[in-house]
């Protein structure tokens, strides 16, 4: 059956299969991940209002793409204090955000109260704001550095008021690959494990991929199947998030910078192989916001949210620091030809435009 008859047919497709999609042209691929995006859910595009609090820059591990740390390429350190924390999350919660994105660096002088006493602060102060926070990536540090096992550290996350866990630290999944990114940091058994061991606790949590730096196609198609593997098992992803790699100011020597169409293409192949994973992000802080409002034509039903401040991409090069005013972001999506949602955390939808 040729891979077309096979998507019509709604056959699960295999690593040889989504490596061929790459081969078909931009448009037909578009059409094929744009009817299994309204087949689920219409012209609706969802979003959030949130903010993203980078807490700490301080980070014991070195990733060649990362241009937000702490380094020779970026010597200003800080870390906040839980009031400066509160702070940035009571200001939100008056502007209308109804989620805390945490992510930090991996910063080995602050203990675990610093990480789960920031969250407990917020939940106890604005019980009604969603923290989404700790990558697998940060759950894996704070286990090493202190001998605690995942669950502990998972069980500690959810007395602290954590709702959701983000999908940073997934970056690729193939193992030579990623050592050569980021050796030391989690691996990519450990990044599955973790979230299969939150999702096991009943909890939700989203995937992330960052690609078009020295990964290839095959790659990206492998990254994305392990994680089709784990959601069958345990269906506590919400959204898979591909990160288009930004190349400013780091140790990574990128000549190849993805094309237009080979991440729009990346975005439909998600979508298509990705039939268990409701949603599909079109992140606007990596992909440009142009190229995300057409990406929900090539499978993106989600363009994450208003994010209003962004430290790691912005870092690297994205124009996301300062986020994206609401009613911009409303009008873009309407301009563009779809309904924009805004949604809670977990896909309740709230308010449709
Ligand atoms: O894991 C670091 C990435 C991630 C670069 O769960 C880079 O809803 C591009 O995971 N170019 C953190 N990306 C951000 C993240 C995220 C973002 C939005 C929504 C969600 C969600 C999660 O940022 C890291 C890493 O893969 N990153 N450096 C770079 N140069």
């Amino acid at each position: 059956m040729d891979i077309i008859t096979k998507i019509k047919n709604k056959k699960r497709l295999n690593q040889q299969d989504g490596e061929a999609l790459y081969k078909l042209d931009l448009f037909t691929l578009g059409k094929l991940a744009d009817k299994i995006r309204v087949e689920k859910f219409g012209k609706k595009t969802y979003f959030n209002i949130n903010r993203h609090i980078n807490p700490t820059n301080i980070c014991a591990d070195i990733c060649k793409f990362c241009a937000y740390s702490a380094s020779r390429k970026n010597p200003n350190q800080y870390t906040m204090s839980h009031e400066e924390i509160l702070k940035i999350a009571e200001n939100s919660y008056k502007m209308g955000a109804k989620e805390m994105h945490i992510v930090s660096a991996h910063n080995p002088n602050d203990g675990v109260e610093w990480y789960m006493g920031a969250f407990r602060k917020i939940k106890e102060k604005f019980p009604s704001l969603h923290v989404k926070a700790m990558t697998a990536a940060e759950i894996d540090f704070l286990s090493r550095k202190y001998g605690h096992s995942y669950d502990k550290i998972l069980d500690m996350m959810i007395k602290n008021g954590v709702d959701s866990m983000p999908g940073g630290g997934a970056e690729i999944f193939d193992e030579d690959i990623r050592d050569y990114l980021c050796k030391g940091k989690v691996t990519s058994d450990q990044w599955l494990e973790i979230h299969k061991k939150w999702h096991e606790k009943g909890k939700m949590s989203n995937a992330t991929m960052l690609f078009g730096h020295i990964e290839n196609r095959g790659h990206r198609v492998d990254h994305i199947l392990r994680l089709r593997d784990l959601q069958d098992k345990t269906g506590g992803f919400n959204a898979f998030i591909p990160l288009v790699y930004q190349k400013n100011n780091n140790f990574l020597k990128v000549e190849n910078y993805p094309t237009a169409q080979e991440i729009l293409k990346t975005y439909a192949i998600s979508r298509i192989l990705l039939d268990n994973i409701p949603h599909i992000k079109a992140y606007w802080v990596t992909a440009s916001i142009n190229l995300a409002l057409v990406a929900q034509e090539f499978g993106a039903d989600d363009l994450d949210g208003t994010i209003e401040k962004e430290s790691i991409q912005s870092s690297a090069g994205a124009n996301s620091h300062n986020g994206m005013n609401q009613e911009e972001f409303i009008g873009l999506i309407k301009n563009s030809g779809f309904t924009p949602v805004q949604r809670d955390s977990l896909y309740n939808e709230l308010e449709s435009y």
